[in-house]
């Protein structure tokens, strides 16, 4: 496809132009009922993921209520496993990290927490941390700094972070910076938007942005818009809406939100709506799905829009759950 198509978004009819809640809404609540569904069907393993995607959307559009709560309570009850006190993806499945941080995230939304054993999860996190302070996402041993941001996610909504080494987890994220301030998923990997998100969520929560080169991160995350208004993830690569999310909420909690184009990004996020389906799809003209129509959803809060509820930038989630919980991650000025 000619980069032209995707760097520019085409100003004819075909491609909407507000903000198309009530679609959403449908798209949303119809998406986890239909397992005909050819995405339901080979996406087993990410049936949690999908219910906080799908969850957190409708939060943010006031549509909570939407979703039948006592059966997700339910599912997730279980899928956590007894012995180990990790959650999985789905029934029957393996336990791993980010399935359990999806669904602690959804049980604070419910305020529910008192359906799991809360204990089990804290003891599988902490089993999850190596002698470097690092994490891996299961016990096979993976190890990325997207675990350390879901181990410390899920500690924090549990209030519960006395029960990893705090220092070495800060010592093992810090030595994944890079020269272009930007973080990898080890040491020495390639800074990538994603991962930035992690890492900078991580040293939120641990009250650590002390140790970021601010204005170089922030200056490499600016870069990333592109002609069409979108953000990529990488230099030279495609911009995608899910970018917007990683991207943005990493300069909102650096405090520099304002070195990207609201007007150009908002109209790329409308860009990737699907007027017959509902949802965001990835860019414009694409499938949508329920992890993209989140991301869309999140960026626009973040960018003040008056038809969704606040979004934190650290948590993902409400703003409203996250005050309940008496949370501050560190946001800068
Ligand atoms: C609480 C919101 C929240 C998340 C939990 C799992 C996680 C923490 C964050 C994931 C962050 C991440 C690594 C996002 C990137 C995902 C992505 C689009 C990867 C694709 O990488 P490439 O190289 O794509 O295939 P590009 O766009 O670079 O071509
Ligand atoms: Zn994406």
């Amino acid at each position: 496809m000619a980069t032209s198509m995707v760097n520019e978004v085409k100003g004819d009819d075909s491609v909407p132009k507000e903000l198309l809640l009530e679609k959403h809404v449908s798209f949303l609540r119809e998406y986890g009922q239909n397992e005909d569904n050819f995405e339901y069907g080979i996406t087993d393993y990410l049936r949690m993921s999908g219910v906080y995607w799908g969850l957190t959307a409708l939060d943010l559009m006031g549509k909570l209520k939407e979703l039948p709560e006592n059966e997700i309570v339910e599912f997730v009850q279980k899928c956590q496993d007894p012995e180990s006190g990790g959650i999985s993806g789905c029934i029957n499945h393996d336990p791993h990290l980010l399935h359990t941080v999806s669904a602690i995230q959804v049980l604070c939304i419910y305020d529910r927490l008192d359906a799991i054993n809360v204990e089990g999860v804290i003891k599988y996190v902490k089993s999850l941390q190596k002698d470097d302070g690092s994490f891996t996402g299961d016990k096979w041993g993976e190890v990325d700094t997207r675990f350390s941001f879901c181990a410390v996610l899920t500690l924090s909504l549990l209030k519960r972070m006395d029960a990893i080494d705090v220092d070495k987890a800060v010592e093992f994220v810090e030595s994944c910076m890079n020269f272009d301030g930007g973080f990898g998923s080890r040491p020495l990997s390639e800074s990538h938007a994603g991962l930035i998100y992690c890492c900078v969520g991580f040293l939120s929560i641990t009250q650590r942005l002390d140790i970021i080169k601010r204005d170089t991160l922030a200056w490499w995350l600016c870069e990333r818009q592109l002609p069409s208004g979108g953000l990529n993830g990488r230099p030279e690569k495609l911009p995608d809406v899910c970018y917007s999310w990683w991207v943005l909420s990493s300069l909102s909690m650096l405090g520099r939100l304002h070195w990207i184009d609201f007007a150009a990004l908002e109209k790329f996020i409308v860009s990737c709506q699907d007027s017959e389906t509902g949802g965001f799809s990835d860019r414009p003209g694409d499938i949508t799905d329920p992890y993209h129509t989140l991301f869309g959803l999140a960026a626009l809060s973040l960018m003040g829009n008056g038809a969704l509820k606040r979004v934190n930038p650290t948590y993902c989630m409400p703003q409203e759950v996250i005050d309940k919980l008496e949370l501050k991650p560190q946001i800068l000025n």
